[in-house]
């Protein structure tokens, strides 16, 4: 028996992904620019037993469907010469597949926690590459601060790895997640994006765009230009949604408060209050706040009619094992 523990936090992107140029290897169109976030995480123990006839996965207290955890260790026995059956045990300290990135956390807790089980020592890029195989936001994952994951051209995947930009002290940035449902969404990123012939008329826009859109994103951070990365993530940020409405059928992710919170944080802005918006598959709101706002920026999206509860964060640092 070998067992093994990794707690990694939930990331937002700013420059978002969406579309993946190959499923086998989970490929994406795009690259990506993220702010991993210190207070949402998850936490995760496997167990290789013996005595196991089958795997077993939790996510906090209930028992889930192993087949695309199954797949993703397969990955790891498979590299580690090993057929032993698994028991994972997760826990998210938010709500599960509501758009706060709990694949992102969880793959990348598990891709830490089964290599260090099976015996396996992985370079955080080795990590990285192999977190994407169970999500493609994971790759960004297992790393803290401000991160950049690599689109890749190879047909291997080895190039499409995530790089850290800035760490969290580098540029002390905060983020408010405002929630406005706690529920699990009806259609997972995964689906989402992955028909082709459900596609948007947009997509090959949103595919060529993509290199500038980074370019600018990378000049701005490396500027620590607060105004322009703000900007740029609502722009990003809207964009993905005009892509996600324009899918046939359209993916419509927001709800009343989601819209809310949007046109408070702009208000906000009129105010005096710098934060911008990003929004995932889901229907919670982020801000990005420059450093020591959060505390004023929660206070403003608690007000927001439908606004359940906030969160407020700094960014945080690697996924590591515990
Ligand atoms: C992102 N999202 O960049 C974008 C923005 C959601 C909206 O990455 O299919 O669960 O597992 O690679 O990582 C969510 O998609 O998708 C996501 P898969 P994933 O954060």
């Amino acid at each position: 028996m070998s067992q093994a523990s990794a707690r990694a936090h939930s990331n937002i992107a700013l420059i978002k992904y969406w579309g993946k140029r190959q499923t086998r290897l989970n490929l994406p169109a795009v690259g990506s620019i993220s702010v991993t976030l210190d207070d949402l995480y998850t936490d995760t123990t496997v167990v290789f037993d013996e005595a196991l006839p089958a795997d077993r996965a939790r996510i906090g207290e209930a028992e889930v469907d192993t087949a695309r955890f199954s797949e993703f260790v397969d990955i790891v026995r498979e590299a580690a010469g090993i057929t032993t059956r698994v028991d994972i045990a997760s826990t998210n300290n938010f709500p599960t597949g509501a758009g706060l990135a709990s694949s992102a956390s969880g793959f990348a807790a598990l891709a830490l926690a089964t290599t260090r089980a099976a015996g396996l020592d992985l370079s955080a890029r080795e990590l990285s590459i192999l977190a994407r195989r169970g999500s493609g936001s994971a790759a960004r994952s297992i790393f803290g601060g401000l991160v950049e994951m690599h689109r890749g051209e190879r047909t291997d995947g080895q190039d499409a790895f995530a790089e850290p930009m800035l760490t969290a002290d580098a540029w002390p940035l905060e983020v408010v997640v405002a929630i406005t449902d706690t529920g699990t969404k009806k259609i997972n990123s995964t689906a989402g994006m992955s028909s082709l012939d459900t596609r948007s008329d947009y997509y090959e826009a949103w595919v060529n765009r993509a290199e500038d859109d980074l370019a600018d994103m990378r000049a701005a951070i490396a500027a620590r230009d607060f105004t322009t990365v703000g900007a740029l993530s609502e722009m990003s940020c809207l964009k993905l949604h005009a892509l996600m409405l324009s899918t046939r059928p359209g993916l419509i992710y927001w709800n009343a408060a989601t819209v809310s919170a949007m046109h408070a944080v702009r208000e906000m802005r009129d105010n005096g209050l710098e934060a911008y918006f990003t929004i995932d598959a889901g229907p919670q709101v982020k801000a990005l706040c420059a450093p020591g706002q959060g505390a004023a920026v929660a206070a403003e999206l608690a007000r927001v009619p439908g606004v359940i509860e906030t969160r407020r964060t700094g960014l945080g640092p690697d996924a590591h094992s515990q």
